[in-house]
């Protein structure tokens, strides 16, 4: 068994494989860039080592600099999670011949997988189909209508040399060959490197399903069960679960079935997934993907098995000891990707930042796999996952349910989450109903109402979570009758400011910020004026806005923090400021 394993990646796919090894007694080395030098991976592991850089191509994506951190760790395995260099052959073979295990699949699969021709035709000689197409390069338009009077239209063209989506164009008549052909090669240069094109039949309602097999290194493949992938926008998986909805069970067989031949027709080993699209009763392979995927724990959840733990003994040399016949399948598990992406409108737009505050969700039947803590800051460097939701339930009405009382216990300030989008998705009828495909979230659903956050949950978040809270008498009129209220609110006078810069922040401000007392009225972090409140000779008292500072996505109003007269206001809206700029000057 492997003794120490290292981490070759970062946030909640590196914090899900250290739990394993830790309950598994293995060793954990985390490796990071200098923006994740004291990230939650980082805390969690046994040991850490610098890699140096920013960006991922860097750090994580620097094969010298991880080299390097597994000869002073003293690792005997790597795990490189998904992304980063999961699926690269040739990290795969450096740390083989370094006599170190790679946790994954022969470098041979991955190759073979690696494009959409060979993928198809290893799936072909094992006998499992793909959609109906040529398996031969596409070179002249007269293919394409030959192709679509025989199969029917529209009619797809596929990159070659392609996957996750990008690059299909779709042929509705025999006039649109010529032209579809041209940009769809144009894209296959343009996103991957290669202009070669095929032909496939276009599937115009099908569902994405994918099975999860695990292979061992003595002949033994399985197949766990299949997750329904079909709420996904843009290539992006939004949802998945399983089992897969309104999915006969002989066709989840002939899947797992299909799946198995596929992995050994290529000489796999390791977990891996097998892609298939799904319409009017028939699947298709599509393409393998040699790795641990993100939502591999919606399998976990049903099965009842750890699939980081097998990826590790079988890379250990270790048998599957358990056949097709004891696996058990139960109940239903939903994920939901918590990404920090504003979907206002349906946009998805980046939201990095630091969490203010993170209250994670809890309570029967719900698991978090999460690479940040309240006070961690998602970079627009990486990858935006903060965290991964998962819920298991007896059925699939009780899981969609429980996943929406689960959403609605989760909070999140300082960025802006998908989990609106996910709230509205759960709750509609469509998929409520498990009547949606993969087409579904782009062309039916309508985001165009959304918000980042519920109404009053940023502003209420912010109040309690944020600054101190002090008692205040007041009296109020509603309707012409006086009441005496008591408020509890943030007490403006004694705001942390600017300067604590030692150590990893804890809290970060967010909607009222204050100076420190001097009369000189500064910001706290870069940011943009958006408003200036005062002038020149105004009265102003403790805790009054000078100013409004957009930063960090929100509106951050600055507060004088002691009382007098403004003698100087050193900007006007539109201008940047930085940390410790002076806005004020109260005397
Ligand atoms: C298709 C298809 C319809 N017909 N092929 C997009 C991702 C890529 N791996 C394959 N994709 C598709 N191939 C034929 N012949 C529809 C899609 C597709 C899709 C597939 C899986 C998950 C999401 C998708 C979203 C849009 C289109």
């Amino acid at each position: 068994m492997l003794q120490k394993i290292l981490i070759a990646n970062r946030g909640e796919i590196a914090v899900r494989v250290i739990r394993t090894c830790r309950e598994l007694g293995i060793g954990t080395v985390a490796v990071y860039s200098n923006l994740d030098r004291d990230a939650l991976h980082v805390r969690m592991a046994d040991e850490a080592y610098a890699l140096g850089g920013e960006t991922a191509a860097e750090s994580y994506l620097n094969t010298d600099a991880i080299l390097s951190a597994i000869e002073q760790s003293g690792a005997d395995g790597v795990h490189p999670g998904y992304g980063f260099f999961s699926e690269n052959t040739d990290f795969a073979r450096a740390i083989t011949d370094r006599d170190v295990t790679f946790i994954g699949p022969p470098p041979e699969a991955i190759e073979v997988m690696g494009d959409k021709i060979s993928s198809r035709l290893a799936a072909e000689r094992a006998g499992v189909a793909g959609v109906p197409g040529r398996s031969e390069p596409l070179t002249s338009p007269d293919e394409v209508v030959a192709f679509g009077r025989e199969n029917g239209w529209p009619v797809a063209i596929k990159a070659a040399y392609g996957g996750g989506g990008r690059g299909m164009k779709v042929v509705a008549a025999p006039d649109d060959a010529a032209e579809a052909m041209e940009s769809a090669a144009r894209e296959a240069q343009a996103y991957f490197g290669r202009p070669e094109i095929y032909l496939e039949r276009y599937l115009s309602w099908p569902r994405h399903i994918e099975m999860q097999v695990l292979a061992d290194q003595h002949g033994n493949t399985l197949w766990l069960g299949e997750r329904d992938c079909s709420a996904q926008r843009r290539h992006q998986k939004l949802i998945e679960e399983s089992p897969a909805p309104d999915f006969p069970d002989e066709i989840r067989q002939a899947m797992g079935a299909a799946a198995v031949k596929v992995s050994e027709a290529c000489g796999y080993h390791n977990a891996g997934t097998v892609e298939f699209l799904y319409q009017d009763g028939e699947f298709y392979f599509l393409e393998m993907n040699t790795r641990l995927q993100v939502e591999h724990p919606v399998t976990e959840l049903v099965t009842g098995l750890d699939l980081v733990a097998w990826q590790i003994r079988i890379a250990s040399g270790e048998p599957l000891d358990f056949t097709q016949a004891d696996i058990d399948r139960r109940g239903h598990a939903i994920e939901v990707r918590i990404n920090a992406e504003d979907p206002t409108g349906g946009r998805f737009s980046p939201s990095p930042g630091t969490l203010a505050s993170f209250r994670p969700p809890a309570g029967p039947g719900v698991r978090l796999d999460a690479g940040y803590e309240s006070g961690d800051t998602v970079s627009q460097y990486y990858d935006n996952l903060i965290a991964k939701l998962i819920v298991w339930a007896p059925d699939r009405e009780a899981a969609r349910r429980r996943m929406l009382r689960a959403i609605g216990e989760t909070r999140i300030t300082g960025v802006a989450t998908t989990l609106p989008a996910h709230t509205a998705i759960l709750s509609h009828e469509d998929f409520a109903a498990a009547a949606h495909s993969t087409k579904w979230v782009e062309d039916q659903l309508d985001l165009n109402g959304l918000t980042a956050a519920p109404s009053g949950e940023a502003a209420a978040a912010t109040g309690e979570d944020q600054v101190p809270l002090v008692q205040r008498d007041v009296t109020a009129e509603v309707d012409g009758r006086r009441y005496s209220v008591r408020l509890w609110v943030p007490d403006l006078g004694t705001v942390a400011a600017p300067g604590r810069t030692l150590g990893r922040p804890k809290r970060a401000a967010a909607t009222t910020v204050a100076g420190t007392g001097s009369g000189q009225v500064t910001v706290p972090m870069q940011g943009t004026i958006v408003k200036v409140l005062v002038a020149v000779g105004d009265k102003v008292e403790v805790g009054q806005s000078v100013c409004v500072l957009e930063a960090m996505k929100m509106e951050n109003a600055v507060a004088a923090e002691k009382d007098g007269v403004v003698k100087d206001v050193r900007v006007s809206a539109g201008d940047s400021v930085g940390a410790g700029d002076v806005v004020a000057v109260i005397e």
